[in-house]
């Protein structure tokens, strides 16, 4: 009898914005650690989501979508984020969408194509795709042009083919015990959900140049009479956007609260009371201290 060996590391997932990362992160879990909305650049930290299987432990990486426009503080800490994410994992998982293949694509292959570890191309939304043998052309294309360890197509949101891909990746992370006890799911504690909840709702109810300068932050979080008390501070970064945000009669942030209490309730299964105050601080995404004062690590 062979004695069956345990591996466990870490996996960065890497792609432009809006390929499905958090996505495939939620689904591998089966919880959702990571926000997702259909405008790019949603995710914006490092999170880590845990995934156990009797001979694995995959440690996967969310990361920021890799983009090409650095101008902003902001964005160049997302990249950054991304890099060194991809840098210190065991295994790479450079996402695409089924049939595309853009320059944003190229952009970010060229950022991770130089790194030593093993490099999987996941092909993700192939539910979109229809006749299936439509997918035959492309495939040979990117194998062709990405030499990867592996192509794997899947639908993220379907779980199409994810226990293969699990199967996959496990078998190349280094022999080593858990890294994570096995009732972990993420890094992240309850106020950092929280406030990317709260983010994620107000993303999807606003218009799409808002986001970028929104940031949560949850000032007070207290577990009284069986019941969890937040705060939290919406900062935009121009006093038009605050009036954007509040909305008519407060009827936005209104609604903002009321979806993010809701999904915070169902996630917790504790009954959730939440503040939102909204608040200006000039540009905050274009300054390096103000990042720092809102918790994005600089690395
Ligand atoms: N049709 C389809 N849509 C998907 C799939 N995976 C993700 N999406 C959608 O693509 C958008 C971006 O997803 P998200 O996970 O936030 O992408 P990220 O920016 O790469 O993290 C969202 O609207 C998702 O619902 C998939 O497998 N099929
Ligand atoms: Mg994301």
């Amino acid at each position: 009898m062979t004695t069956a060996v345990f591996r466990a590391g870490h996996v960065a997932i890497v792609g432009r914005p809006n390929v499905g990362k958090s996505t495939l992160v939620n689904a591998l879990v089966g919880r959702k650690v990571s926000i997702v909305t259909a405008k790019p650049q949603t995710t914006r930290h490092r999170i880590l989501g845990v995934v156990n299987r009797p001979e694995a432990q995959l440690v996967l990486v969310d990361t920021p979508g890799l983009h090409e426009s650095t101008r902003r503080v902001m964005n160049q800490y997302m990249n950054r984020v991304a890099i060194s994410s991809s840098q210190d994992a065991d295994v790479i998982l450079f996402v695409i969408e089924a049939m595309r293949f853009t320059d944003e694509d190229e952009w970010v292959w060229q950022r991770v194509r130089g790194l030593k570890q093993p490099l999987f191309l996941v092909i993700n939304k192939v539910d979109r795709v229809f006749p299936k043998e439509q997918m035959l052309p492309f495939l040979e294309e990117m194998t062709q042009r990405i030499p990867a360890s592996g192509i794997i197509p899947i639908s993220a949101m379907q779980t199409d083919n994810l226990e293969r891909l699990v199967d996959v990746i496990g078998s190349r992370l280094p022999i080593s015990p858990p890294l994570f006890a096995s009732d972990v799911v993420t890094d992240r504690d309850e106020p950092f959900h929280a406030a990317e909840i709260v983010r994620e709702k107000l993303t999807l109810k606003l218009r799409e140049e808002l986001p970028y300068g929104i940031n949560v932050q949850i000032e007070r979080f207290a577990d009284e009479n069986n019941r969890i008390m937040i705060n939290a501070v919406i900062w935009v970064e121009r006093a038009g956007q605050k009036a954007i945000v509040i909305g008519q009669g407060g009827e936005r942030l209104k609604e903002i609260g009321r979806l993010a209490r809701i999904e915070l309730n169902d996630l917790w299964q504790r009954s959730v009371h939440l503040e939102l105050w909204v608040k200006v601080k000039e540009n905050w995404a274009d300054s390096e201290m103000a990042l720092r004062q809102f918790g994005y690590d600089t690395l």
